[in-house]
């Protein structure tokens, strides 16, 4: 296994067991799946060898975990500098292979692989909050114990708690970027996002970095570039500070795993800020541009320095869309725990009053395969006193659909991209609360897709907070072992999804 590529970090894996041979699934390739793992093995050295403590190498750390999620660097070069960077740190001493891990025995490897992808998709979000100025020792602090543990001979007693660990350092990780997200941007409030084309110049801004979109907005002032987001990016549309430039028109396009089909022949720059990132055809690779941890060989990088004339370049160069094209669809985001707690006593007193019989939270990351089918048809299916709250890019499954009302309210509300998970959390707390019970004891299911590393840490801060009976598709993890899935089945009785009409009937009981 040393000799060639393994990778099964996330749910596109190849045969649901892992990624092999000369590419994975994704299109990366074995030379930069292998750097990948040298530079994890790196950063375990460092961990041995240093706390977190220092803020230009906790940032190293980050960014370097950040490089190594799902559909974010495909490009060796980078890699090799971030591993060299980290090796001059730690001096190359106290590495441990990454392949060490993969060959483990099952049911290490399986919790190993948690901490590690938990931990990647976790530095993503403290990368995020670190743009705009927060950081968190104690978030900063789990990510050395956790390398140093996947570096290690714990056993599963060890281990588990470590898991857990990344959970709860998580639930902070995600508070500190909804305190740096609303403190730069204002509180999210709902917003209707056109799906229009208006004629001109236009830049389309992906992924979930809302400093490089306010940068974008910034620097396009003025130039008669309209400037559209596509994916993860659709709630910036309900940050004042975002939605206040008039030329933040609406929202191109849909969730991440289409965007070939969709940036095929668009007359305009594209931005990917984070993941998801797929190898661009060549027929439009010179229109797209990578900034912060993205990066793809043979596309324009956007530095430190966050310049985007490159991009504004390329978009006044094509010339954008002759014409609107206008099919009047929209989509409604905004729907953050600031707009929900404050019609806090509207929803507890609809719940009282039996309007209200039921809320799903259904979302999570999205992916190509067929069966991601089952997220639309459960939602189709809810009965119409019900609420259905829904964040990340999965929403795009379904977020065309309109169910309605109840007691006044949309039926679906869009809380906002995947870290805008920690809202959800605080709604469920605060109904809890309000109900005088637990949130297990809420009238409340969560229904959860997965894709990638970002997924991985959520899940594991709904396991830290003790949430149990979720249900998680459209299948589980290549790495969760028979063992360790024992283990979640026994203590939160976790559920593969199965048929959308009975899976309803079990959660309304
Ligand atoms: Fe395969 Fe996913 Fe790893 Fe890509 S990230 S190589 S698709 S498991
Ligand atoms: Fe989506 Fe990649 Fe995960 Fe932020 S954009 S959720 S999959």
């Amino acid at each position: 296994m040393s000799e060639e590529m393994f990778c099964f970090q996330c749910e596109q894996t190849a045969g649901g067991r892992g990624c092999m041979g000369r590419a994975g699934v994704c299109g990366k390739t074995s030379e930069v799946a292998m750097l990948q793992d040298e530079l994890t093995s790196a950063l375990i050295g460092l961990a041995n060898n240093t706390d977190a403590g220092n803020p230009e190498v906790d940032s190293l750390v980050r960014r370097a975990l950040f490089a190594t999620l799902t559909n974010v660097d495909f490009d060796a070069d980078s890699i090799r500098s971030l591993t060299a960077e980290v090796r001059k740190v730690s001096g190359g001493k106290g590495e441990c292979p990454a392949s060490s891990i993969w060959t483990a025995q099952e049911d290490i490897r399986s919790l190993k692989s948690l901490i590690l992808f938990g931990i990647r998709g976790m530095a993503a979000y403290a990368y995020h909050a670190e743009v705009l100025g927060e950081t968190s020792p104690a978030v900063d602090a789990m990510l050395y114990k956790a390398l140093r543990a996947i570096g290690s001979d714990m056993g599963m007693d060890g281990l588990l708690p470590v898991v857990l660990g990344v959970g709860e350092a998580n639930l902070e990780c995600m508070a500190m970027l909804d305190r740096a997200n609303t403190g730069t941007f204002g509180v999210p409030s709902p917003a209707t996002v056109s799906r229009d084309v208006e004629p001109g110049p236009a830049i389309i801004v992906t992924g979930h970095d809302l400093e490089d979109l306010k940068a974008i907005l910034e620097q396009t002032e003025g130039k008669g570039i309209n400037v559209y987001t596509h994916g993860e990016m659709l709630p910036a549309h309900a940050y004042p500070e975002l939605n206040k430039y008039p030329h933040l028109k609406g929202n191109f396009g849909t969730a991440w795993q289409n965007q070939k089909k969709e940036f095929e022949g668009v007359p305009a720059a594209v931005v990917f800020t984070t993941n998801c990132l797929m190898p661009p055809a060549e027929s439009y690779r010179d229109r797209v541009f990578t900034s912060g941890p993205v990066a793809y060989p043979g596309t324009v990088h956007i530095g430190d320095g966050k310049d985007f004339t490159p991009a504004i370049e390329k978009a006044l160069e094509l010339g954008g869309f002759k014409e609107a094209t206008s099919t009047g669809a929209t989509f409604t985001t905004g729907f953050g725990h600031g707009f929900v707690l404050s019609v806090a006593d509207k929803v507890i007193e609809a719940v009282k009053a039996g309007q209200i019989g039921h809320f799903f939270l259904v979302g999570g990351c999205d992916g190509a395969k067929p069966g991601r089918g089952y997220f639309r048809e459960f939602v189709q299916n809810t009965p119409e006193n019900t609420v259905v709250l829904t964040l990340a890019c999965g929403k795009y499954r379904f977020n065309d659909l309109d169910l309605g009302t109840v007691a006044g309210l949309p039926r679906m509300m869009d809380m906002g991209q995947c870290n805008d998970a920690y809202g959800a959390i605080q709604v469920a707390v605060a109904l809890a609360n309000a109900f005088g019970c637990g949130v297990n004891d809420l009238p409340l299911s969560m229904v959860l897709s997965w894709y990638e590393q970002k997924a991985v840490c959520i899940l594991l801060t709904l396991l830290h907070l003790g949430i149990k009976d979720i249900y998680l598709g459209p299948s589980l993890p290549a790495f969760v072992s028979s063992g360790v899935l024992d283990f979640l089945v026994q203590n939160f009785g976790i559920h593969a999804v199965g048929e959308p009409k009975a899976d309803m009937d079990a959660m309304l009981g």
